[in-house]
């Protein structure tokens, strides 16, 4: 039997604020957790969702390096832009902190303190890289490498973006600063270890044994954190921002991001209300944490034990993190710029917020990464929102209005029909309850759109637009029932998509139900007078995802050319200058070309080279059009040995640059010089 809970506490992860969130945050954690507090909320639980920005950690100390200005310009810059674009998005949480607030100072630091008074920590002293130009040690993203496991070389000294492994610095191969590009020495200094080692017992029972309920990949992950075995954690580091570690002597020393962040939390609960502690002390709050699978082993692992530690505080009840989000294929990434940024799409598609709550949940990687493309975005659109969620709601309300001046008719005597129909979407409430309660918003979303699904074939299968010519008795009975429905669906798909749900009631014109009343059919009575019908959703066009898709293309194209940029071919060996002397360069003009028949790549050149004119067949049809070429002054190799390629006899060489992408570009002399003249 599942236990009872007196109250619930959401957390969200806290988004690091050194960037913009985007769609893989949003389907990973923000609108699961949304969901599930608002489905709690329309419950009548008692409910709080806390969030906030991450604001320490070396990447935004890097970030605001890179820019030249101080790290809290960096986090305030962002934290506003998350806060705002969540809220713009529905994200309703009760609190959206930040862990640079002066209540997450205190309270990091006094949990600090509590475990090192208590002496939970190791003190130890090791060796660690340090930047003697940068004049800084250099922890996690300070030190870049070559990846042992992977061989990527700008893998982390905490992580390698490219395999997903878990990082030491001492592990990486050549490792150089990320500060100053220089070779770091290695230095003396102390810090503070969590022995984990010492909670695997706890953790054993605690999740083995006592969550076998948690979502597969996340009970695995922890399964093979516990069988790999514990180490001690550091949970300091020398660096200038963050929390300064609470004990004397440790000068320039913060908390590590990963101890100080998840205590976040709790300071935003406090920061929410003064009655945080039951809420965080009470065995009758239900503790939800929602997280991406890169925080699993923070959430599930170094937190708990860090909460065991510390005492009196409860566990999480569940941890359903979901895996990754790609977009179009490939892995999102902010480095790279491969992403849907919410605050653009916000821009961009105004009045659609809906609809990225909407797809985004439909495809959620919930136990497997999935991926999120601009066609499946307008097909989810076009196909299941408008043509079945707002066609539906539009008919209802338009026909009410059309055929009683919308005024809700009377319900007469129900058919069968009726009776199956209204049964049908009763019977949707126990399967949506159940797959929300088991964080299933994927099967949630569907049964929540089978109201509408159930109410749209509803009206298709009883025609009131042709009924009502013979028996608008009967019609007052279709459309009475349609209505009803079209409350329930008002209620059902709030959790999904708050901004529908309200427009839907706005068209009723009744206030918001409670979730008590999904499954009853006695919603609008009868002499009501509904508002203006509007559409809920519009088709979205083929122009409209080109544009994206081409933004998406131009992305790509300026990453491969910063990627080709950073790539540079070794040099040839070594050659004679003799060996140099026998080749003859000469500048020439570009008289005609065209493309060669049955090939992709090859064009035909007539070249005038100051000694004669000549064919030249070269393999650039992939990079420039005819057109683009006649006229051009180029180089040409002219004594290569003469070549036949598809019939065409070809002499001499183009002389083209090829940088690591393989894109060419022509080498053209800068003034325009007379042909033949000799290059040396
Ligand atoms: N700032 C976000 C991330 O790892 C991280 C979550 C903290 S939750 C306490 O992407
Ligand atoms: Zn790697």
């Amino acid at each position: 039997m599942a236990k009872e809970f007196k109250r619930y506490l959401v957390t969200s992860a806290l988004p690091y604020a050194n960037g913009p969130v985007h769609i893989g945050h949003l389907a990973g954690v923000y609108i699961p957790s949304d969901i599930y507090a608002r489905y709690l909320r329309l419950k009548g639980c008692d409910v709080i969702s806390v969030c906030g920005s991450d604001e320490h950690g070396v990447p935004i100390t890097i970030k605001a390096r890179k820019e030249g200005v101080s790290p809290q310009q960096i986090v305030d810059r962002y934290h506003e832009l998350i806060k705002r674009s969540f809220e713009r998005l529905g994200m309703s949480f009760d609190i959206y902190s930040r862990t640079s607030s002066a209540t997450h100072a205190k309270t990091a630091s006094d949990f600090f303190r509590k475990l090192y008074d208590d002496g939970k920590f190791i003190e130890k002293t090791s060796m660690q890289y340090y930047d003697e130009e940068a004049k800084t040690f250099l922890a996690d993203r300070y030190i870049v490498g070559t990846c042992p496991k992977c061989g990527y070389d700008r893998a982390y000294g905490d992580q390698c973006e490219k395999c997903g492994s878990t990082l030491s610095p001492d592990e990486l191969i050549e490792p150089h600063s990320a500060v100053s590009g220089s070779v770091p020495v290695k230095r003396e200094t102390k810090h503070w270890y969590l022995p984990l080692d010492q909670y695997e017992g706890f953790l054993r029972k605690w999740i083995l044994e006592g969550h076998k309920e948690w979502k597969s990949n996340v009970y695995g992950q922890c399964k093979s954190w516990l069988d790999g075995g514990l180490q001690p954690r550091a949970v300091s580091r020398d660096l200038d921002w963050g929390i300064p570690v609470p004990v004397e002597g440790a000068e320039g020393k913060v908390l590590y991001v990963w101890f100080d962040a998840p205590i976040g939390y709790i300071s935003a609960t406090k920061d929410l209300t003064p009655d945080w502690e039951k809420y965080w002390k009470s065995e009758d709050t239900k503790l939800v944490h929602f997280i991406g699978k890169d925080n699993i082993v923070f959430h599930c692992i170094v937190f708990p034990s860090m909460l065991k530690a510390h005492g009196g505080y409860i566990l999480p009840e569940n941890v359903p993190a979901n895996e990754f989000l790609n977009l179009e294929g490939d892995k999102i990434s902010t480095s790279r710029n491969w992403a849907v940024w919410l605050h653009e799409y916000l821009d961009e598609f105004p009045g659609k917020e809906d609809v990225l709550r909407y797809v985004l949940c439909a495809n959620a990687p919930e136990t497997k990464d999935n991926d999120f493309t601009w066609k499946d975005f307008q097909a989810r659109n076009n196909n299941e929102l408008v043509a079945i969620l707002g066609n539906f709601v539009n008919r209802a309300l338009v026909l009410t209005k059309k055929y009683f001046n919308g005024e809700v008719p009377a319900c007469g005597e129900l058919s069968d029909y009726d009776r199956q129909t209204i049964a049908d979407v009763a019977a949707v409430k126990a399967s949506l309850e159940s797959n929300i309660e088991n964080y299933r918003f994927r099967e949630a979303l569907k049964d929540a759109m089978n109201v509408a699904r159930i109410g749209n074939k509803y009206l298709a299968d009883t025609e009131p637009w042709k009924v009502i010519k013979t028996d608008p008795e009967r019609v007052r009975t279709i459309l009475n029932v349609a209505l009803q429905i079209t409350a329930n669906t008002a209620i059902a798909i709030e959790p999904f998509m708050p901004f529908s749900s309200a427009k839907i009631l706005k068209m009723l014109a009744v206030d918001k139900f409670g979730w008590e009343r999904l499954g009853t059919f006695d919603l609008i009575p009868a002499g009501h007078m509904i508002g203006e019908p509007e559409l809920l959703f519009e088709k979205i066009e083929d122009d409209v995802i080109q544009r994206q898709l081409d933004k998406l293309a131009a992305t790509k194209a300026a990453n491969m050319a910063a990627e080709a940029a950073q790539h540079v071919e070794p040099q040839k060996d070594t050659i004679q200058f003799d060996d140099f002397q026998k080749m003859d360069i000469r500048v020439s003009t570009i008289l005609s070309a065209e493309k060669v028949a049955k090939t992709k790549k090859l064009l035909k050149l007539t070249v005038d080279t100051g000694i004669d004119k000549r064919e030249i067949v070269s393999g650039i049809a992939e990079y420039f059009t005819p057109e683009e070429l006649v006229g051009k002054q180029v180089l040409v190799l002219v004594n290569l040995a003469p070549r036949e390629l598809k019939g065409i006899f070809s002499k001499g060489m183009i002389l083209m640059a090829e940088d690591a992408s393989g894109k060419l570009r022509l080498l053209q002399p800068g003034d325009t010089t007379s042909n033949g003249a000799i290059v040396g």
